[in-house]
């Protein structure tokens, strides 16, 4: 793009940390020309120095001098820590700004903080735009996925950049307007929290494979491989293989296996959990993978733990016969592409009770779509969801989707399968279990929530409904006769 004029720059960047110095360098070779400023000045000279030498990018080292070299509207990307440094960033610039201007939070804040400094932003005459974006630090160089919010004149003025730097897939530009306020922040979220239980389900199988076929990380590198030219082509397997074979250069021995057991978490699956118990909309993959990521932290009690409580292989316990490995093989693969499919059924259903709670008129098959490429979760499987909300926009469950429908119906008995052969050999599947439970749930007309009404109207006086006809109803049950 040309030079915007007057000396001005196209668009700034304030934060050069991994995320902004890459994503200040996507900008630039895109055509657009940057500014950049960091709170601590020597992180940006050390970056005009290395990666940002010869290259169209222009340091600065106060916000004055910052905002002063940038063209109007400004264009002003905030890449700092999540968290009280937006708000102070924010409060630093708002002197140096103009009427109209617009602030994008590219960090992975929380959205309802999103929708404060949206009105709080407003108020003061500036636009605020809140960008998920996710792909990491090489996504942020070479094409992220963007989940903006805001208003839509404000996406309007950014586009021509944010659809130059965004990754491509076949479908476009992994970019879309997501909607107002904090909605970009929520989808964002939403797809953490779809990474979250994808990376529980996969280490789950592997987990199967290490205990219950006696499988080597490499040779479960090789199964993932192979599984990557399949149904569960995705970021997620690719990567899964190459960390499963990596061999630790000090002892010899597969990485994993030198890796301590204890996953750690920045937050985003827990609130992705915390908002659907507040929708009302479960999502128990995810939270089985929170909740699991928080035992594994609980390492010392676990190792105390496995000598005294007794299991399959425990304490002259018998562990079962090693099923068949080829045909366990094709159940994992199979168990994890249902669990998958229910998993993402449950993140687009909270999506859209949040878009109607939130009256934020989501986009599902969009939102599906910048997922393609660019971003952690992208999959082969992406494209039928898209295709499943272009074909129903308001399909309730994408489980209900004539292709899913089939999908869930033929590799049903294989996560059964696998989680028996989890059960036989004491191996927890939380992720794999939640996934089933999930569908066995919803596929059962009947469920024993008429008990749990009985027992609410016999000691709080909750009141009924009855199946057989209309009203609410209570019941004097000391006074009834009990067969
Ligand atoms: P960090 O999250 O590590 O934040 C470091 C940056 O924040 C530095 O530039 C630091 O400046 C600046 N900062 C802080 Br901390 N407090 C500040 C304050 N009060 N005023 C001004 N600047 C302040 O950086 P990151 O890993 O690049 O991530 C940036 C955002 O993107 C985060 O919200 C993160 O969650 C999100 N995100 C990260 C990834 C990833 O893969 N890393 C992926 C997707 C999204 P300093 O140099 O002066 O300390």
């Amino acid at each position: 793009m040309a030079d915007p004029g007057h000396g001005k720059r196209h668009v700034g960047v304030v934060g050069l940390a991994v995320m902004g110095e890459n994503l200040a360098l996507n900008i630039e070779r895109n055509g657009f020309a940057p500014a950049v400023y960091n709170r601590t000045a020597a992180r940006t000279e050390e970056f005009l120095a290395t990666r940002g030498k010869g290259k169209d990018v222009q340091g600065t080292f106060s916000l004055e001098e910052f905002a002063a070299s940038l063209e109007r509207p400004r264009r002003i990307l905030l890449m700092v820590k999540a968290g009280a440094p937006v708000d102070a960033v924010i409060e630093e610039l708002a002197p140096h700004l103009e009427e109209g201007d617009i602030l994008i939070d590219g960090g992975n804040s929380l959205f309802v903080d999103t929708e404060r400094r949206s009105t709080e932003v407003a108020d003061r005459g500036f636009q605020f735009v809140g960008m998920g974006v996710s792909g990491g630090e090489e996504g942020a160089l070479w094409g992220p996925s963007m989940m903006p919010g805001g208003p839509a004149e404000a996406y309007e003025a950014l586009r021509p950049i944010l659809e130059a730097i965004a990754a491509k897939s076949e479908y476009g530009p992994c970019v879309t307007h997501i909607g107002p306020g904090g909605a970009g922040h929520y989808v964002k979220m939403i797809h953490n929290g779809i990474e979250y239980g994808d990376m529980q389900l996969i280490a789950e199988v592997s987990h199967i494979m290490r205990r219950a076929l006696g499988m080597t990380m490499p040779a479960i590198g090789d199964v993932f491989e192979r599984w990557n030219t399949g149904k569960l082509e995705s970021f997620l397997i690719e990567i899964s293989a190459t960390v499963a074979k990596h061999i630790d250069p000090d002892t010899g021995k597969p990485l994993v296996d030198v890796i301590l057991d204890k996953a750690e978490q920045k937050g985003t699956g827990r609130w992705t959990s915390i908002n659907s118990y507040e929708l009302g909309t479960p999502i128990p993959v995810i939270d089985a993978a929170v909740i699991s990521r928080a035992i594994s932290s609980f390492k010392p009690q676990r190792e105390y733990a496995s000598t005294i409580l007794t299991g399959p292989g425990s304490d002259g316990i018998k562990l079962p016969q090693v099923p068949d490995r080829e045909a366990t093989i094709d159940a994992l693969e199979d168990a994890l592409y249902f669990s998958k499919i229910s998993s993402y059924a449950q993140g687009m259903a909270l999506l859209k009770v949040a878009s109607d709670t939130y009256e934020w008129n989501l986009n599902f098959a969009e939102i599906a779509r910048i997922w393609t490429a660019g971003c952690i979760i992208r999959a082969r499987l992406l494209a039928p969801i898209m295709d499943a909300y272009t074909n129903d926009p308001d399909l309730a469950n994408l489980m209900f989707d004539p292709f899913f429908t089939g999908e869930i119906n033929a590799s049903m008995s294989h996560v059964r399968t696998a989680i028996h052969t989890a059960l036989d050999f004491g191996i927890p599947t939380p992720a794999l279990s939640a996934a089933l439970n999930y569908v066995d749930a919803y596929r059962s007309a009947v469920l024993p929530a008429d008990l749990i009404q009985g027992l609410r109207d016999y000691f709080g006086a909750h009141t009924y409904q009855r199946r057989d006809k209309e009203g609410t109803f209570h019941t004097e049950w000391m006074e009834v006769e009990t067969s």
